[in-house]
């Protein structure tokens, strides 16, 4: 994890200095994990940055299985294309789209 909150693609670089990426969480188990560990609000990889709409993971991989908050994704004021993982809500819906620029910590992922 990151020491300090930063933008999602700042995040992203703060990762792949590291040998790293942001973290792509594909199943139950992962999101459970994750979720189990974290304390804050944390950027996870998966943005509609490319195409609005679209929400695909760092490696380019599709979404599959979203755990998202109810009514998230949501796109507010046309400026949310990047996620985040909230450890206070319930651990299979706590995802929510918010504006790239917000500053989260991040998890990284070899
Ligand atoms: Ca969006
Ligand atoms: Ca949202």
């Amino acid at each position: 994890m990151s020491p300090v909150p930063m933008s999602w693609f700042q995040g992203r670089q703060f990762c792949r200095s590291r040998d790293a990426d942001l973290v792509i969480i594909n199943t139950e188990e992962k999101q459970k994990f994750i979720s189990s560990f974290v304390q804050e609000f944390v950027w996870i990889g998966l943005s509609d940055i490319e195409i609005e709409g679209n929400m695909t993971w760092v490696d380019n991989s599709p979404l599959n299985q979203g755990f998202w908050e109810i009514n998230e994704p949501n796109d507010a004021m046309g400026n949310e294309d990047c996620v985040e993982l909230n450890p206070g809500k319930s651990v299979l819906n706590n995802w929510n789209d918010i504006p790239c620029l917000a500053g989260r910590k991040c998890v990284c992922e070899k």
